[in-house]
């Protein structure tokens, strides 16, 4: 079964979202593998968010996710990586649909609560960072 890294954003933590976020992906079935809640230090949200090394805003981004306790999560099912994108949103505000989490709860760019895998590829590599190898 497939395995997915999905991080509630410091946002989250601080608008109680945590709890409606998690009740979400139950609801749709999806089981929880693993789960922490820590302040990242800026090692492993800079590792974290590597591939945006290049994009200006990418100093800001570290800021953030590095501002307080996030909860990080492995999440299972089938096409999770998929599945778990579809009901986060799109990226940009005005594009994530009513429905989605960040369509219900959010209209900022940055502090958009929640992050989620997007290829097999990063779920690997986030897994491996926050969890170790599994
Ligand atoms: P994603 O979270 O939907 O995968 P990415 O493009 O991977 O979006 O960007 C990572 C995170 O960086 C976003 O969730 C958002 O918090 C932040 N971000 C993306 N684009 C911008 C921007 O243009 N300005 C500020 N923050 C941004
Ligand atoms: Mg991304």
């Amino acid at each position: 079964m497939e395995k997915t890294f999905i991080m509630v954003k410091p946002d989250g933590l601080e608008r109680r979202l945590t709890g409606e976020i998690i009740r979400r992906f139950e609801n749709r079935g999806l089981i929880l593998q693993e789960m922490k809640m820590l302040t990242p230090d800026r090692t492993l949200a800079e590792a974290h968010y590597a591939v945006h090394r290049e994009r200006p805003f990418f100093g800001e981004l570290v800021s953030f996710i590095t501002s307080g306790p996030v909860v990080a999560m492995v999440w299972e099912g089938p096409d999770v990586i998929k599945l778990t994108r579809t009901m986060i949103g799109a990226t940009k505000p005005a594009e994530a649909l009513p429905g989605t989490i960040r369509g219900d709860y959010t209209a900022e760019l940055q502090k958009n609560l929640i992050h989620g895998s997007d290829s097999p590829e990063s779920a690997q590599y986030e897994i491996d960072l926050w969890f170790g190898s599994k």
